[in-house]
């Protein structure tokens, strides 16, 4: 921090999505005065979104919890000590295994967890502790198709490839939409610079989307593709590369197994066919896949839309495929590995699990140490499930059918939330855990450096100093981990010596023994090596250079080999055998019916900033988009308030009519509902919006990986009835029923 005319300067990198931008910020008399981009960040160059000003709203909201509460009888809020607090966890998660054992007390992990180094490493011991297997996060809602084709293809769920994004000639992106996202297990900050960047080198970019998006109006080609059909695509790419000759793996088909399996099994799917499922013409394929096979390196990438689907592991998986057939795994402009300055990859020893164990209604399969999140509500009704601990997440408004996991929190036997402020999940909770906020802590982005463009390090020192008697989430977790373990094992006890000494500790451990720490020190600019004081001396973070070759050193599994061809992927072709017909005639015989799919938007963030009036000022950004031929059909005009039904739920929101839609497909955010008893985000509750995943199925998922199919839901729309009340909300049947 530099400090002039009672003006301070503090530099620190944005921790509210993947992008890492680096910000300038000016604080006065203990005020932030501006939130800017930081011109000197090698990676960010300078780059922000709109939402980088939240940090400041976020650290002055009155919403915000800054202490212990617990639930009054009369459904009031209590402040309490810390020390009663834990008192209270303690006792009740106790009580909870005392009478039904340890499975009975689940934990759900959300997203801003991974945006926490604190969090990401004390939060594993605490879950060890538990010693439940009812483990739930926001990873079964959104990337666990890519988890689970790196475990088994490259045997480590967290060895991804990133796309080369500054290098490639062609970036063909399915189901993302990175100008808007600001990428995705793709860390890219000013990510539409970089893609217009590609165009500029004679490059070329092709979106694959149901809908028209803001990416796809950036890149140079766009295709509508069906919901939920893109492994039948994907297959088709591959179909026609091998059977045009078009493979050519070099270098990786040394160290690379089952490429023989994927010629067979892509023979079936030849464009002529697959376009009646896909809505993609054969041409269109035919000739999209020669263009990717001409360029000089081309990169395939999927995200959520591809993900959060049916098929996602399938998609997952032949997105790989492609890359390694056509030889751009591991090659400059291609998909490569990073090499971070600290190794994640290493640091998790165990490189992954399936099946170990299953969930209880559903027998859906245990991946990485986690249960599917979709089968929490129904283990919760069957009793499987009696307590929760939630930690930075808010399952009720970001998992499928949340409506009925809110119902089962509201009759849960303890719920305690580790969260600031108290939203659609937190109002269940007994006790409310509340941490410090960003600009109160330290930060490393230990899993977004991970995943990045190039490599590079950051670290941020805290702005703030903590306001008195408050915890960072990492206290939290490891007095509660403390309390919960009854007879501590020796490694246990030197952990917590360690670790009471914060994570910074532990980071510079990380840094030191990471491939940029001293034992490398001849390689690097800037002296003897990484350690936590070194990388300090470096506030707008250190370049490490640009992605390199890897393969076949990096490879986890036990051979040194890819696995291309896994038995538990190959055998999941049959389900999309058996799935085509039915995929097919879905788009034949609509009988009125459409197809949902989510979006995302720059102002918002999941469920959890619609509280900062900055961001939610203008219009209504709740709203279904509808094609204009599906609008005059029914009868609909722009702006009026349509009811949306699917399986389990119905909702009301104005529609939007614009033919960025895909005929048949209509597309709705998902994070809003806001307007719930005992919510207390004043601004979000007064712009409540309704929750899509009300409308989600929790039985729609991937029966492969068990991630959430939001992809794909079959919904009818019609225009609300006249003079009838709105439709029930979910809060409104939970009050019902408390
Ligand atoms: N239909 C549909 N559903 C979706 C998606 C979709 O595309 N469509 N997307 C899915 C995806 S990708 C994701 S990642 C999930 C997100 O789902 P979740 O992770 O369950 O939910 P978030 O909205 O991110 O809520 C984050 C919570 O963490 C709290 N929080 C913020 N910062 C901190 C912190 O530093 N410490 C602590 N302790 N708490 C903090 C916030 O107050 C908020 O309550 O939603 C998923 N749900
Ligand atoms: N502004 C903002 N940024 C965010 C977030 C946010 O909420 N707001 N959330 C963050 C999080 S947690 C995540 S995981 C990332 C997600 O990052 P992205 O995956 O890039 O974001 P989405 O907008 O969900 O993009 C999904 C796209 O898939 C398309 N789609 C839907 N169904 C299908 C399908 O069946 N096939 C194909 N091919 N496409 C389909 C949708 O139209 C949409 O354009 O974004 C992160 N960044
Ligand atoms: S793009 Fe992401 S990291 Fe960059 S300022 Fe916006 S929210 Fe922060
Ligand atoms: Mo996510």
């Amino acid at each position: 921090m530099t400090n002039s005319a009672a003006e301070l300067v503090h530099h620190r990198s944005c921790n509210l999505c993947e992008a890492m931008c680096g910000l300038e910020i000016r604080v006065r008399d203990g005020e932030v005065v501006s939130i800017r981009g930081d011109e000197n960040d090698p990676f960010s160059r300078g780059h922000i979104c709109p939402k980088a000003v939240a940090l400041q709203d976020i650290h002055g909201d009155p919403d915000r919890l800054r202490h212990p509460v617990k639930k009054t009888e009369h459904g009031g809020w209590q402040r309490i000590s810390w020390e009663q607090a834990f008192e209270l966890v303690e006792a009740g998660i106790r009580r909870v295994q005392a009478h039904h054992g340890r499975d009975a007390v689940a934990i759900y992990g959300g997203n801003p967890n991974v945006h926490n180094y604190g969090s990401l490493l004390y939060g594993p011991p605490l879950i060890h502790a538990l010693r439940t297997r009812h483990r739930y996060s926001a990873t079964s809602v959104d990337q666990l198709p890519h988890h689970f084709s790196s475990y088994f293809l490259y045997g480590h769920i967290l060895l991804l490839p990133v796309p080369d994004l500054d290098r490639t000639q062609f970036f063909l992106c399915l189901g993302g939409n990175p100008a808007v996202s600001n990428g995705s297990l793709m860390t890219a900050p000013d990510v539409k610079k970089r893609l217009g960047a590609i165009q500029e080198r004679g490059g070329r970019v092709v979106v694959v989307d149901p809908r028209r998006t803001e990416t796809a109006n950036l890149a140079g080609g766009h295709v509508f593709i069906r919901p939920g059909t893109d492994a039948w695509f994907l297959f088709s790419l591959l179909h026609v590369i091998f059977q045009e000759g078009l493979d050519q793996p070099g270098r990786l088909a040394a160290f690379t197994d089952g490429i023989g399996v994927m010629r067979e099994l892509a023979t079936e799917f030849d464009p002529e066919t697959t376009s009646k499922i896909t809505g993609v013409s054969a041409d269109a394929v035919r000739q999209l896949t020669r263009d990717f096979c001409a360029a000089d390196s081309a990169v395939c990438y999927g995200r959520m839309g591809v993900s959060t689907q049916e098929f996602g592991g399938l998609c997952q998986w032949l997105i790989n495929v492609i890359n390694v057939v056509t030889g751009n795994l591991d090659r400059p402009g291609g998909a490569m590995f990073t090499r971070p300055a600290v190794d994640v990859v290493k640091l998790k020893k165990k490189p992954g699990s399936f099946r170990r164990w299953t969930s209880h209604v559903r027998e859906l399969p245990e991946f990485g140490g986690e249960l599917p999140v979709s089968s929490l509500a129904e283990d919760m009704e069957a009793g499987a499930v009696r307590a929760l601990v939630t930690s930075a997440g808010n399952p009720v408004l970001s998992t499928p059918d949340g409506r009925r996991l809110d119902l089962a929190l509201a009759d849960a036997e303890f719920v305690v939330s580790i969260d600031f402020y108290i939203n659609e999940t937190t109002r269940h909770a007994d006790v409310i855990l509340p941490p410090t906020a960003s600009l109160e802590h330290d930060h490393y982005d230990l899993i977004f450096h991970a995943l990045a463009i190039r490599d590079t390090a950051r670290y941020s020192e805290p702005l703030f100093t903590p306001a008195d008697d408050t915890r960072h989430d990492w206290q939290i977790l490891l007095e509660l981990q403390k309390r919960l373990v009854t007879k501590p094992t020796f490694a246990q006890r030197s952990w917590w010596a360690v670790a009471s000494r914060g994570p910074h500790v532990l980071l510079d451990l990380a840094l030191r023994s990471g491939p940029y720490g001293s034992g490398l020190r001849s390689f690097l600019p800037f002296g003897k090596g990484l350690s936590l004081e070194r990388l300090k001396r470096y506030p707008h973070g250190i370049d490490l250079g640009a992605l390199k070759p890897s393969l076949p050193d990096r490879l986890q599994t036990p051979d040194r080999r890819i696995h291309l061809a896994p038995a538990e992927l190959v055998e999941d072709v049959s389900r999309l055998r058996q799935r085509a017909d039915g995929m097919a005639a879905q788009w034949q015989n609509r009988a009125g019916r459409l197809t949902l799919i989510g979006r995302r938007q720059v102002r918002s963030n999941n469920s959890w900033m619609h509280n900062y009036p900055r961001l939610m000022k203008g219009s209504d950004r709740c709203t279904l988009l509808m094609h204009p031929d599906d609008a005059v059909a029914r009868s609909l005009s722009d702006g009026d308030h349509v009811r949306v039904s699917s399986r389990v739920g119905e909702i009301e929101v104005p529609l939007e009519i614009s033919d960025e839609m895909m005929p048949g497909v209509v597309s709705m955010p998902h994070g809003f509902g806001h307007a719930r008893e005992g919510v207390r985000l004043t601004t979000a509750s007064g712009r409540p919006g309704a929750s899509v995943n009300d409308l989600n199925d929790s039985r729609r998922i991937d029966d492969l990986t068990g991630n959430a199919a939001f992809s794909g839901l079959s919904v009818t729309v019609v225009a609300r009835p006249k003079g009838r009340p709105a439709a029930k909300s979910a809060a409104a049947s939970v009050e019902a029923s408390a």
